[in-house]
């Protein structure tokens, strides 16, 4: 009888994986099986990602991980909530989405975070950091009020653990001492590598090398040692304790309540399992599971950067080289934004520079390299970052935080509280501002023009690109206040970025183009989107009026007034959504001016709904904010005027006669 034809992937056998639709088919496998399950997850990961690109070095740091929960927990009733879920491509594959990880990130694919929508296997959706602890508490304690007996999981990576949050829902979990399980994965790398005091606890940890022999090497031996292993093995345990509470610095086991499993080599699925099983065993309260892993494990590259392997493009299999854009495209606003901070704190010694780890997101790491006295990496700690900057600024400092305006969100309290009430002086940067793309909805920065514009004493603006970003940046420093700058993810438009920074006129916007009786009166990024579909309209024969708003607080109210009062048709155009952004400000303005009635208001931006992943310039065409979305828009409203002008006319003729 002829053999069946084992299932391969890119040519490769994958015998287990092509059997496991679900946890419960993994859990059939005999645990010696384990590792070469994870050896096969890790090359289709590896495989697919070399294609499509993706959250790669830390999906491969986390394999052996999800492999280990999913066999040693009864998932989904036992409940696993990741922290961040960036990580959590492994347990995409085996909670049965294995033949869409390549769709990963794409629009109508599958999240490149952990969706409650997406699967019963996805507890608690996830994109931003430090959440998983609250969460996985909350579902705890309900656990035990309905009196149910099944696990609770958290997974949290060693810089996420240091996030305010986390650090209150450790305090609040020793505290209750209710069951609670966390893994902790322990990489030492936030994106960047991780920073501050945790990381140093975390270290000495690491740094317990007679512990560390004891448990990995002594107490396998002892396992696997006939008759006897298991009972050694059980008997040890408790002198590894005790080695425990001798050489761990105590803080997190000992005073804040927690119990301490580890440490145990995160890539070791054996390991793993045993120190899950041994933590089941603790009902009096929460334990840690402290797992130590490589991000970016089985990488093909020889140079070890597990900064650059975090998240991938495509790369090239063999090498691990990423694959190069078939034609180069102007330089990304970040790396503009970086070289223009450099440049200005060169002339300015007040000037600080602050990111809450994302260094290389934000362009901070350029000054962390050319000033590193004068620029902080605080870690995962936004609203920390925020008030710190206050301080600073109280002293005579100029910070310049430069936070991506998704996690801005996370410090709305700082701003309002401690740097605009007192009117201090400190600067925002919000880079990733307007839709992001396969990062989807936790990471679109669409609330920033709502949530900052109604603070008092807050100056907001956006450039049209990445040349006049360095006008508003030197702008910024020069002026005294909160102030905040919204840019967006990506390439610039290739504009002048070699002339030195212009001053600009607070409150003043730009006219682009001037004439006829419709003005686009656009916001940052939809500016040289409006000048082009301007073009097209004027070919058409509709003149329109182009402004750069630059400002939308303060508003010029000059000119939108005046606008009002000349033009038919007053379009708005801003990629954020539309409640309480750009246009509402505009709306605003002509409702206090009693001049709503005398002109016709559009205002485009994104409706009040969830926006998913996929490309940015699908996903923009989709909500009408491109040349070709505002030239329909502003046709079809520009043709209603009309239509109703010639019923006018005609009611006034039949009328006369
Ligand atoms: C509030 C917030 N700030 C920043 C980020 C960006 N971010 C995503 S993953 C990550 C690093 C997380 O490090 P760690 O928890 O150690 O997990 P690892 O990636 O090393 O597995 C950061 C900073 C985020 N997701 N959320």
């Amino acid at each position: 009888m002829a053999k069946p034809l084992m299932p391969r992937y890119n040519n490769r056998p994958m015998k287990h994986l092509q059997q496991i639709n679900s946890p419960a088919d993994l859990r059939r496998l005999r645990p010696e099986h384990l590792q070469e399950v994870a050896g096969e997850v890790r090359q289709y990961i590896l495989e697919t990602m070399s294609r499509v690109g993706g959250h790669t070095g830390a999906s491969l740091g986390a394999v052996e991980l999800a492999v280990a929960l999913h066999y040693a927990f009864d998932t989904p009733r036992d409940r696993l909530v990741w922290d961040v879920g960036h990580q959590a491509y492994a347990h995409k594959i085996l909670t049965g989405r294995r033949d869409l990880l390549p769709t990963v990130k794409q629009y109508g694919g599958l999240s490149g975070f952990l969706r409650r929508d997406e699967s019963e296997y996805d507890t608690f959706g996830a994109g931003h950091a430090s959440t998983s602890l609250s969460a996985a508490l909350g579902m705890a304690i309900a656990r035990d009020q309905a009196g149910e007996d099944h696990h609770v999981v958290a997974v949290i990576g060693d810089s996420s653990l240091a996030g305010g949050m986390a650090m209150e829902a450790v305090n609040q979990a020793g505290h209750l001492k209710t069951r609670l399980i966390v893994l902790l994965n322990d990489n030492e790398m936030s994106i960047a590598p991780a920073v501050g005091g945790l990381a140093g606890y975390l270290n000495r940890i690491r740094e317990a090398q007679g512990y560390h022999r004891f448990k990995d090497e002594v107490g396998d031996l002892l396992h696997d040692a006939p008759l006897f292993g298991e009972r050694l093995y059980q008997a040890a345990k408790t002198v590894k304790d005790a080695i425990a509470a001798a050489v761990l610095p105590g803080a997190l086991v000992n005073e804040l309540g927690f119990k301490y499993v580890g440490y145990v080599d995160g890539h070791n699925t054996r390991a793993l399992v045993r120190a899950l099983e041994e933590a089941k065993q603790i009902k009096d309260g929460p334990v840690v599971v402290h797992a130590l892993t490589q991000k970016g494990r089985g990488y093909p590259s020889r140079e070890k950067n597990y900064y650059a392997w975090h998240a991938t493009g495509p790369f090239d299999l063999r090498s691990g080289a990423p694959v190069k854009p078939a034609k180069p495209s102007p330089p990304q606003y970040t790396a503009v934004f970086g070289e223009t901070l450099c440049q200005l704190m060169e002339q300015d010694p007040r000037v600080v520079a602050l990111t809450a780890a994302m260094p290389d997101g934000t362009g901070i790491d350029k000054v962390l390299e050319k000033c590193p006295e004068r620029a902080f990496d605080v870690g995962i700690a936004e609203q920390h970052c925020v008030t710190f900057a206050a301080g600073m600024s109280t002293e005579g400092l100029k910070p310049v935080c430069a936070i991506y305006s998704t996690f801005l969100q996370r410090a709305f309290d700082q701003i309002v509280h401690d740097v605009c009430l007192q009117n201090l002086n400190v600067k925002f940067c919000m880079d990733r501002a307007g839709i992001v793309g396969g990062d989807g909805p936790t990471h679109h920065g669409l609330l920033d023009i709502a949530y900052l514009r109604g603070v008092p004493h807050m100056t907001l603006m956006a450039p049209k690109d990445e040349g006049e970003m360095r006008d508003m940046l030197r702008t910024m420093l020069e002026h005294d206040g909160p102030m905040a700058m919204r840019y967006p993810r990506g390439s610039g438009v290739g504009a002048d970025i070699r002339r030195a920074p212009a001053s600009l006129e607070i409150g003043k916007a730009e006219i682009l183009r001037d004439g006829g009786e419709v003005a686009v009166v656009a916001y940052g990024s939809m500016v040289h989107p409006a000048a082009a579909a301007a073009e097209q309209l004027a070919k058409e024969g509709i003149e329109a009026t182009v402004v750069n708003a630059r400002f939308v607080k303060p508003l010029d109210a000059g000119l939108l007034l005046a606008l009002a009062r000349t033009k038919r048709l007053v379009v708005t155009v801003e990629e954020a959504y539309l409640a309480g952004g750009f246009g509402s400000a505009v709306m605003e303005l002509l409702e206090e001016n009693g001049l709503l009635d005398s002109v016709r208001l559009v205002r485009m931006g994104v409706p009040d709904r969830i926006i998913t992943h996929g490309d940015p310039k699908l996903l923009l065409a989709k909500y009408g904010l491109d040349a070709d979305g505002i030239y329909t828009r502003v046709k079809e409203s520009w043709e209603i005027l009309e239509e109703r002008r010639a019923g006018a006319r005609s009611r006034d003729a039949q009328l006369k006669g």
